[in-house]
C-alpha cells in the first residue's frame, strides 16, 4: 500500500505535474512569439492595425488556465488532505526545535537528539519550538512544517521500509542554524521497542554530563615543557630538568587542588570514583597539604632555577585550571574551549627556559598549537566517554548539541590542528625536508582519517578512534620536529 511513506508520491506528482505543464507552455509561447517576431515585422507590415474585441480568444485563454491551475490545486490538495488527517491509532512523537538541535520525546518521557520510528506504522510528529521559529526538514520525505514556540504543527507518515534519512531546520534560527541537522532512523518495530528501552534505562540512570579535564594533563607536562625547551635552546642538555620538574611539580599540585574542588563530582563517575578523596584514602586537610607542598616546591625551583616569567606563567597555569576553569565548567558547556589554554602554558615555559623570548612569534604559535588540538581532544573524550559522564550531574555541551552535531563541529577542529602543524615549518621550527614532508603527509593523514567522524553512524567506537588518532598525530609531531632539531645541520 505504501512504499516509503504515504506523502513522497503526491508530492512528486504534483511537482511533475507543474512543470511539465510550465515547460509546454514556455515552449508553445517562444514558438509563438519568434513566428510573429517574423511574421509582423516593421518592413512587412508598414501600418499597424488596431484590433478591438474577440469573445472567442477571451473565453479560451481564460478557461484553459483555469483548468490548468485547478488541475495543480487538485494535485496540491489530495495531498495536504492526506497529510492533515492522521490516523487514529497514530503513534505521537513530540517534536521540540531549539537553538541549535531537535529534540524527539517519546510517550515514555523519553528524550533524543535523533529520531527513531517503528517501520511500518504511522507516526504523528507534535511540532513546536522552545525558543524562536525553526522549520522541520525532512527533504526525503517531503516533509517541512514551521516549528513555532507559541503553536502546535502536526505532520504524520508512514514508512514500509527501513532506512536513515536526513533531518534539517529549513530556517535560518541563529548562528549555528547550519549545523541543526539530525537523522530519522526507520526501524523495525522490535528494534524499536528494544532502542526505547534502553533509552529509558539511561534515563532513568542520570540526566547531563560534563568534560572533566582529568589529571591526565598532568603526563603531557613534561613532554610539552621538554619540547618548548628542545625548540628555543636546539638542543637538549641539563638545563632542561627546571622547567620540566617545575612545571610538573605546579601541575601536580594544581590535580591535587582540582580532586578537592570535585570530590563530589568524581565519586559520581566510574572513571574518577577510585581516586584518593573519594574513596576516601585521604583527609581534606592532607590533600591540601599535599598540594601545598607540591605547588611551593615547583614554584621555587622554577623562580630559584630560572626566572620569575616562569614561575608566573606556571602560577597563570594554576590559576586559570583552579579558579577559572574548574568552577566554570560546573555552569558552562563551552568551558572546554578557555580551559584548553592552560595546555598551551607548558610548552611557553619550556621555550623561555630554553631563552627564547616570551613575545616572540615562535612562542605565541607554540601556544597556538597546544591550544587549538585540545579542543578536539576534550570534546571527542566527552563523546566517547559519554555514558560516565552522565553520571556526574553537570552542563554539558550534549545539552546544546546532538552527537552528530560534536562530530563535525570535532572535525573541523581537527582540521584545523592538522593545517596549524604545517605551521611548524613556516615559523622555522622545522629545518629539513624529509621531516617537512613527514609533517605534511602526517597532517593529510589525519584528515583522511578524521572524515570518519562525517559518516552515518557515529558511533562511540569512531569517536574513540578519532581521539587516539589526534593524540597519536600530536605524539608524532613532536617527535618529528625534536628529531629534526636534535639532528646536525649541515
Ligand atoms: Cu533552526
Amino acid at each position: 500500500m505504501y512504499n516509503e511513506t504515504n506523502y513522497i508520491d503526491s508530492v512528486n506528482n504534483a511537482f511533475t505535474f507543474i512543470v511539465v505543464i510550465s515547460a509546454a507552455l514556455l515552449i508553445a509561447i517562444t514558438i509563438i512569439m519568434l513566428y510573429f517576431v517574423y511574421k509582423y515585422n516593421a518592413k512587412r507590415n508598414k501600418k499597424a492595425v488596431n484590433i478591438e474585441g474577440n469573445m472567442t480568444l477571451e473565453i479560451t485563454w481564460t478557461v484553459i488556465p483555469l483548468i490548468l491551475v485547478a488541475g495543480m490545486f487538485w494535485y496540491g490538495y489530495l495531498g495536504y488532505d492526506a497529510l492533515a488527517t492522521p490516523p487514529e491509532n497514530a503513534y505521537k512523537i513530540k517534536v521540540i526545535g531549539q537553538m541549535w538541535k531537535w529534540n524527539f520525546e517519546y510517550d515514555n518521557g523519553v528524550t533524543t537528539d535523533t529520531l527513531y520510528v517503528p517501520q511500518g506504522k504511522p507516526i504523528r510528529l507534535d511540532i513546536t519550538s522552545m525558543d524562536v521559529n525553526h522549520s522541520f526538514y525532512m527533504p526525503h520525505f517531503r516533509f517541512k512544517a514551521d516549528a513555532l514556540p507559541n503553536k502546535n504543527n502536526m505532520l504524520w507518515f508512514q514508512s514500509d521500509e527501513t532506512g536513515v534519512y536526513d533531518i534539517a531546520c529549513a530556517e535560518y534560527c541563529g548562528l549555528n542554524h547550519w549545523n541543526m541537522y539530525t537523522k530519522v532512523h526507520i526501524v523495525p518495530q522490535t528494534v524499536f521497542d528494544e532502542w526505547l528501552g534502553n533509552k529509558k534505562a539511561l534515563k532513568d540512570g542520570g540526566t547531563t554530563t560534563t568534560p572533566v579535564v582529568d589529571s591526565n594533563a598532568v603526563k603531557k607536562v613534561p613532554i610539552t615543557t621538554g619540547f618548548g625547551y628542545l625548540l628555543s635552546r636546539g638542543t637538549f642538555d641539563i638545563g632542561v630538568i627546571y622547567p620540566v620538574l617545575g612545571i610538573f611539580l605546579t601541575a601536580c599540585g594544581s590535580a591535587a587542588i582540582n580532586h578537592l574542588q570535585e570530590s563530589d563530582i568524581d565519586i559520581r563517575m566510574n572513571r574518577t570514583k577510585n581516586r584518593p578523596l573519594p574513596s576516601g584514602n585521604l583527609s581534606k586537610l592532607q590533600v591540601i597539604l599535599i598540594a601545598a607542598g607540591f605547588v611551593i616546591t615547583g614554584s621555587m625551583l622554577l623562580l630559584v632555577a630560572l626566572g620569575a616569567v616562569e614561575m608566573l606563567l606556571s602560577l597563570l597555569a594554576l590559576v586559570w585550571y583552579n579558579i577559572i576553569y574548574t568552577p566554570m565548567k560546573r555552569k558552562n558547556p563551552f568551558a572546554v574551549v578557555p580551559g584548553s589554554i592552560i595546555g598551551s602554558i607548558p610548552p611557553v615555559v619550556g621555550w623561555v627556559a630554553g631563552g627564547g623570548d616570551l613575545a616572540s612569534p615562535e612562542s605565541v604559535f607554540l601556544a597556538f598549537f597546544f591550544f587549538i588540538w585540545q579542543i578536539p581532544h576534550f570534546w571527542l573524550l566527552l563523546l566517547f566517554l559519554n555514558k560516565d559522564y552522565e553520571s556526574s550531574g553537570l552542563p554539558t555541551i550534549m545539552s546544546r548539541f546532538s552527537e552528530p552535531q560534536l562530530a563535525r563541529i570535532t572535525f573541523v577542529w581537527t582540521f584545523a590542528t592538522a593545517l596549524s602543524a604545517l605551521l611548524f615549518p613556516l615559523f622555522n621550527l622545522v629545518s629539513g625536508w624529509v621531516s617537512l614532508l613527514l609533517i605534511v603527509l602526517s597532517a593529510a593523514t589525519l584528515i583522511v582519517y578524521s572524515i570518519q567522524l562525517l559518516k552515518h553512524d557515529t558511533g562511540r567506537q569512531s569517536f574513540k578512534k578519532a581521539f587516539m588518532g589526534i593524540n597519536y598525530f600530536v605524539l608524532y609531531l613532536v617527535l618529528v620536529v625534536s628529531i629534526d632539531k636534535l639532528m646536525p645541520k649541515g
